[in-house]
């Protein structure tokens, strides 16, 4: 018997009252994100055909030029998160310093802060590669009704109420987590609908594929070293293969479907490793464990880390969860 199909919104209804906060108003939020989802989606799939290419001229707080898609999906989802009056703060890769929503009006009962990458990979438009959404969502620490504080955003990834990414590849997927689990829905363009496609994803427990940027071996720790050895030393019990796109949703994300690990050490150029604490590291890493995988920043769960600064690196290793175990042990190793 086939599969009953479900969209996104029914998923929403039926498993809202799981949540732990189940005010709806999460499940308002969950939308707020799909709409901007399908709005992204339409620039991305065009940004070849009209010049929304190239570099905007600005450079974001990490010193990166920004594309002008990186600043279009920036504005959308602030514009959807800040219109339906959902959340009290929004931090951006894009953004300097984190947004405070209604914060002079006392009656902003909003009770969530959401954190976002816009465009992760955006250096892939301009030849045609996926690239990603990520988001990051916590309920607030400080009085609901006060001004939003750095502090609500410095939390660690364990706070985390829900966490997820849009990639926008040979099809569209917006896959998320409220910490039951991790589900994948498919846009059908025809007609601006998500449906369930990928219940419950599951990593497998040992994978054949890393991900790593190899031009940047020289300079890693010793230990990555001989893991990328270990790799390629192809025996029978070992048939790795090096799968990078350089785009983080989309190879976690095939990662997460085949089996395998994704690494971004500290490097010469990113000493303290070059992906985010706070959108890009915790929210995958959310997601990774929901998936039985792991995710570490070599000595210790990435989403223990207590985070200091709202634009802070760390290195990063995740994915299947004995393929992570694998680099902590060639890093406890080395360090011996
Ligand atoms: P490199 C994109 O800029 C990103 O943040 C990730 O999506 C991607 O995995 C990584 O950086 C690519 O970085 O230095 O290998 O080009």
């Amino acid at each position: 018997m086939s599969q009953k199909i479900q969209t996104l919104g029914e998923f929403i209804i039926e498993y809202q009252s799981s949540f732990r906060y189940s005010s709806g108003e999460l499940s308002r939020l969950i939308n707020s994100i799909r709409l901007a989802a399908k709005v992204v989606n339409h620039e991305v799939n065009k940004a070849g055909l009209v010049d929304i290419l190239g570099k905007a001229g600005d450079t974001n707080v990490q010193g990166e030029n920004q594309q002008k898609l990186d600043v279009y999906a920036n504005e959308k989802f602030i514009q959807m998160l800040t219109n339906r009056n959902i959340v009290c703060g929004i931090a951006s890769e894009e953004e300097d310093d984190f947004i405070s929503i209604n914060s002079n009006d006392n009656n902003n009962q909003n009770k969530y802060v959401v954190l976002i990458d816009p465009l992760d990979g955006s250096s892939n438009i301009d030849v045609n590669v996926s690239v990603g959404t990520i988001f990051s969502i916590y309920r607030r620490v400080t009085p609901i009704g006060s001004p939003v504080s750095l502090d609500d955003f410095l939390q660690k990834g364990d706070e985390q109420v829900a966490a997820g990414y849009i990639i926008y590849g040979t099809s569209t997927m917006l896959v998320y987590t409220t910490g039951h689990g991790v589900n994948g829905f498919t846009l059908n363009p025809a007609i601006g609908t998500f449906y369930l496609s990928h219940p419950d994803m599951t990593f497998p427990n040992k994978g054949q594929i890393y991900s790593v940027n190899e031009g940047n071996y020289v300079h890693f720790p010793q230990g990555i070293k001989d893991y990328i050895k270990y790799c390629q030393q192809q025996k029978d019990d070992r048939p790795y293969t090096s799968r990078y796109i350089g785009s983080l949703v989309s190879d976690f994300h095939r990662n997460m479907i085949k089996g395998g690990i994704y690494l971004y050490p500290q490097s010469a150029a990113y000493p303290n490793g070059k992906l985010r604490l706070l959108y890009e590291c915790n929210p995958i890493a959310f997601l990774a464990e929901q998936a039985n995988g792991k995710a570490s920043c070599g000595t210790q769960r990435i989403l223990e880390v207590l985070p200091k600064t709202l634009h802070q690196r760390s290195p990063f290793i995740c994915g299947s969860a004995l393929m992570v175990e694998d680099v902590e042990a060639f890093l406890h190793a080395a360090n011996k």
